[in-house]
């Protein structure tokens, strides 16, 4: 379960629906192509908290199936509503994914003790691990580390995706937890991740420069970090382009010019600005991708 794994891009057409050849050439590329280690399946690049019950599933269905067992696969079901998250539960357990993760939830200010109730639902209704997604620029939920310490206490609490630039925190969940699963969640921050011993990183334009990513974990755990820092450095003038020209409609247009059909996001989120095709083959080109 350690090492490089894509939050994993959902291709849609106009009408908000999956487009299924898509989905499984976006699957192919990152095992084939980026050769991640595994792949993290419905978060928010996957644009799940926009997606139907059934629509979740069906992508839950489709990675197992396209994946046939080559790499890990992580199963994001967190939902405000309980009874849905334990339904996906249940459905990707069966299914075989080797472990569950779930934001923590998020809209209304729900107290730590609810939180803790609704992963402590989750876990005990699927018999499967826990992943806790921490990501408090979008939930609001900052967890202390006594309230990580509270989660962690159940053993099928296997670790955190850390999507915070809180490295003090981290630190000290690190020292605290080694045998808890720390991925960083932040790709242009990874170095800072990988520095303080994190197992492994999840991401979001690892769908597209996944091995840039293995490669700044690797060099870091064989302590080059200015190496790494280079790798980071490169890393960063992509991810700055391109959340200047919109995060997930440039990644899929990326994906969509080396002849991946990756579809577009789902409404309300904008279409991508196609005034600006040439600046992204431009990217597709210097860096390699
Ligand atoms: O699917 C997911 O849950 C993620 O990709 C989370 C991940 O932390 C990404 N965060 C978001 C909000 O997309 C990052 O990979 C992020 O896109 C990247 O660092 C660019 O800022």
């Amino acid at each position: 379960m350690k090492g490089i794994f894509s939050a994993l891009l959902v291709p849609f057409d106009e009408s908000g629906d999956i487009k299924e050849q898509g989905l499984r050439e976006i699957i192919r590329q990152n095992i084939d192509k980026q050769k991640v280690d595994g792949l993290y399946v419905n978060g928010s690049s996957g644009e799940n908290f926009m997606m139907s019950t059934e629509q979740k599933k069906e992508v839950f269905r489709i990675v197992s199936e396209e994946n046939k067992g080559k790499v890990k696969l992580i199963a994001q079901v967190g939902s405000i509503n309980l009874n849905e998250a334990v339904a996906l539960g249940k459905y990707a357990t069966d299914l075989g994914y080797d472990s569950l993760s779930a934001v923590t939830p998020f809209y209304y200010k729900f107290s730590f003790d609810e939180i803790k109730y609704y992963y402590e639902t989750i876990i005990n209704e699927t018999k499967n691990n826990m992943i806790i997604y921490a990501i408090p620029a979008l939930t609001g939920i900052s967890m202390s580390l006594d309230q990580f310490e509270a989660l962690f206490q159940n053993e099928n609490v296997i670790g955190v995706k850390f999507t915070d630039g809180n490295f003090y925190l981290l630190e000290r969940l690190r020292k605290k937890y080694p045998n808890k699963l720390i991925y960083s969640g932040f790709d242009e921050m990874l170095i800072y991740g990988a520095i303080s011993g994190i197992d492994g990183a999840i991401g979001s334009t690892f769908n597209i420069n996944g091995k840039r990513a293995k490669q700044i974990l690797t060099l870091c755990q064989e302590d080059q970090v200015s190496k790494a820092y280079e790798i980071q450095h490169i890393t960063n003038d992509l991810i700055e382009r391109i959340l200047d020209l919109g995060l997930y409609q440039t990644l899929k247009e990326i994906l969509k010019i080396t002849g991946i059909d990756a579809g577009v996001c789902k409404k309300p989120f904008e279409a991508f600005n196609f005034e600006k095709r040439a600046e992204v083959k431009k990217l597709v080109s210097t860096f390699n991708l």
